[in-house]
């Protein structure tokens, strides 16, 4: 048979804004108003008028995750070239800490003594906050990259996770006096497994002195509502771990401020940057050292 010297056409792979919202953890309304603004990611058209995008928009938009967690600006970013956003997310994940080679390798050779050991000796080194913003955090970042690179196994970080939930709730005082007239319910919203954000927070406000209650992870709204209203709570204070964003979360919050109208909403962890739109009452905090800071000034 005579082969043909016309170039062959790669068929491209098309995706629904669904799809792409669960593989980058970006919101479908984040993603259209994205587009609305800065022209990316751009959709094409089906006649029926839904949007379809090329699959390898996928890795390009979950660098811009990766970037926004670090406080880089979407319009900067959308703006870049696939090949600079790798390089940035590279260097921002190159060695936050220079013992984390040692931590990794313990990890990878399942060592609990002495991770739990390195952890301990570190964390008496500096503040409580420091030691879960500038280790524990960057840790947990690289460990859950490494992971999704397919580097670490399932196993790996499983292992890890427990012994850094560990170490967290040692960290914990359990014996300071609670101040007057503040108890704060912490909880992650349904469908997020993700309860180290909380077990963090926990130790924050034992450490200021502030009560208190935590559902861990996992729960239905109406039962943080429900316990909240139960417990007389002044403040709840959730986890919003980045896988979260494109499951309903902004509407499950809806849900939740108008179920419990007496309670301060506080929000923490990576699902934040991923484009929420909330009422300015809402506190939200990207570190626990700012956590911390509004603590004292309560
Ligand atoms: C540990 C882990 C798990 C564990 C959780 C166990 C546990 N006990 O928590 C397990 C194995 C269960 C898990 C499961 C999954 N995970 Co996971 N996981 C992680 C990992 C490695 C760490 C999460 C964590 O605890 N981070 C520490 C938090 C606290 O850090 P942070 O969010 O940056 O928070 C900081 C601040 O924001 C603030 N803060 C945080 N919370 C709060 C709260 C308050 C009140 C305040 C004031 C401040 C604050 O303080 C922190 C310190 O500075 C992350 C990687 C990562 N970078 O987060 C992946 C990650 C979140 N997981 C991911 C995925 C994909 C999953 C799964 C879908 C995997 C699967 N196929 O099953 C499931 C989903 C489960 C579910 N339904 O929720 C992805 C999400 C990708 C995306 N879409 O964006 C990540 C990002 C890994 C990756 N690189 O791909 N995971």
């Amino acid at each position: 048979m005579k082969q043909s010297n016309d170039r062959v056409q790669q068929p491209v792979e098309l995706i629904s804004i669904g799809e792409l919202a669960s593989k980058t953890g970006l919101s479908p309304e984040r993603l259209r108003s994205w587009e609305q603004r800065y022209g990316r990611p751009e959709p094409v058209r089906l006649e029926s008028g839904h949007r379809r995008y090329p699959a390898s928009e996928v890795s390009f938009l979950m660098d811009v995750g990766r970037l926004l967690v670090h406080g880089f600006k979407a319009s900067e970013l959308l703006k870049s070239s696939p090949e600079e956003l790798r390089e940035r997310v590279k260097r921002s994940m190159e060695q936050p800490f220079e013992e984390l080679d040692y931590w990794r390798s313990l990890v990878e050779r399942f060592d609990a003594k002495v991770l739990k050991g390195v952890m301990h000796e570190m964390a008496a080194s500096m503040t409580l906050v420091e030691f879960l913003d500038s280790r524990i955090a960057p840790f947990l970042w690289d460990l859950g990259e490494r992971w999704a690179n397919g580097e670490l196994r399932i196993s790996h970080e499983h292992f890890a996770t427990f012994r850094v939930g560990e170490v967290i709730g040692e960290l914990t005082p359990k014996d300071r006096a609670f101040k007057e007239g503040v108890k704060v319910l912490l909880a992650t919203l349904p469908g997020d497994l993700h309860g180290l954000g909380v077990a963090m927070a926990e130790a924050v406000l034992a450490t200021e002195g502030v009560e208190a209650v935590v559902l861990g992870a996992d729960n239905p709204v109406q039962e943080i509502a429900g316990t909240a209203r139960t417990i007389e709570a002044t403040h709840i204070a959730l986890s919003i771990s980045r896988g979260l964003a494109q499951r309903g979360v902004g509407k499950l919050l809806e849900e939740l401020i108008e179920s419990a109208p007496d309670q301060e909403l506080v929000l923490g962890g990576g699902g934040m940057s991923m484009g929420l739109r909330l009422p300015k009452s809402v506190k939200q905090f990207r570190t626990m050292t700012e956590f911390q800071r509004w603590l004292k000034r309560m």
